[in-house]
């Protein structure tokens, strides 16, 4: 009896190291906390530790490990890589492109000097690392419609240039150390229950709630400004499938992902079909304008689907059905 119940124990040990031990930084952003659901799901509950440098809300507090930490303090990050043995770093800690330009050196130290630090935790500790790169990568030089993998990239903000830097050094320290870096070029994406923050795309998520409350909604982008765009949950299944795919399946380290493009008057369209008394005006920022000027209309994500099999499953009408399904139209 002993022996068989040492047998099992040494069975459930091994099969629980079986799964990566997973950090999320910027954990309390758009995504951080959609993410370590999904991967919880997968890995197990204790297996992902989200972080942050706030303080978490109770539901997110309770359903798993929180930690505090803070990307520009090297020597917190890796006492927490190596206190609970971190093998998969998820890097969401970043400002975005409109608040970036609104607070340039803060957006320098966190998007570039954080993620130096991070770049050297992972390779230093031979974590699997993931980098979510963004449309705003890309700039007015570059193809709009569509836009592919590799082209030219001369972004004009602060938040696209850390991008590309991003992009350049994970590739670099590949090539150079041997990082495990994956990374992905999101386009805005949108969703429910949690709200982006500085964002250029931000538009298209607080349409729903103005809506819902209001049947109001000024847009600060122009009518016909159309961007790429994508429901969370195929960002997050996107972000999920790079890091388990093969390393021989990956052609190269950062993609372009896709699912739709649309512009505010055609998504105003599309969310009439639920709240038709509603009501859109428009009052251009424009900052905000310039920035979505310069973005690709169109993404090409034909790599990342030939590669590893990328596969959207939101058009414009199944993401307007499924954000009115979970906010609920009937609380106005
Ligand atoms: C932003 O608008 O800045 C982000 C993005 C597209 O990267 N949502």
């Amino acid at each position: 009896r002993q022996v068989t119940s040492d047998v099992s124990f040494h069975s459930v040990s091994f099969s629980e190291t079986d799964h990566p031990r997973v950090l999320i930084t910027g954990g309390l952003g758009q995504l951080g906390v959609g993410l370590a659901k999904l991967l919880r799901k997968r890995f197990g509950k204790n297996n992902v530790i989200l972080s942050d440098i706030r303080k978490p809300p109770d539901h997110v507090f309770y359903n798993g490990p929180f930690i505090y930490s803070d990307i520009l303090d090297y020597k917190n990050l890796r006492e927490i890589v190596v206190n609970n043995r971190i093998t998969w770093l998820f890097h969401y800690s970043a400002l975005l492109s409109a608040i970036g330009e609104a607070n340039v050196p803060l957006a320098r130290a966190v998007n570039i000097t954080g993620l130096h630090n991070i770049l050297d935790i992972a390779a230093e500790h031979s974590l699997r690392l993931f980098v979510p790169s963004t449309i705003g990568a890309f700039g007015p030089t570059s193809p709009r419609n569509s836009t592919p993998d590799l082209c030219i990239q001369r972004p004009r903000t602060i938040y696209g240039v850390s991008k590309v830097h991003a992009e350049l050094m994970g590739e670099y320290y590949h090539y150079r150390y041997g990082l495990d870096f994956r990374c992905l070029r999101y386009p805005g994406i949108i969703s429910a229950d949690s709200q982006p923050g500085g964002g250029t795309t931000d538009y298209a998520v607080q349409i729903f709630h103005d809506a819902i409350k209001s049947g109001k909604f000024q847009c600060n982008l122009k009518p016909d400004t159309c961007l790429p765009m994508m429901y969370i949950d195929d960002c997050l299944k996107a972000t999920l499938d790079v890091m388990e795919a093969p390393a021989a399946a990956l052609s190269m380290r950062t993609y372009n992902i896709n699912a739709m493009s649309f512009s505010p008057e055609e998504l105003a369209q599309e969310v009439k079909k639920h709240i038709p008394e509603l009501q859109v005006t428009y009052n251009v920022d424009a900052a905000r304008q310039a920035i979505a000027d310069s973005w690709p209309m169109n993404f090409d994500d034909s790599n990342a689907r030939r590669d590893w099999g990328w596969k959207h499953d939101f058009d414009l009408s199944e993401l307007v059905t499924t954000m009115f399904n979970i906010l609920g139209s009937d609380s106005r």
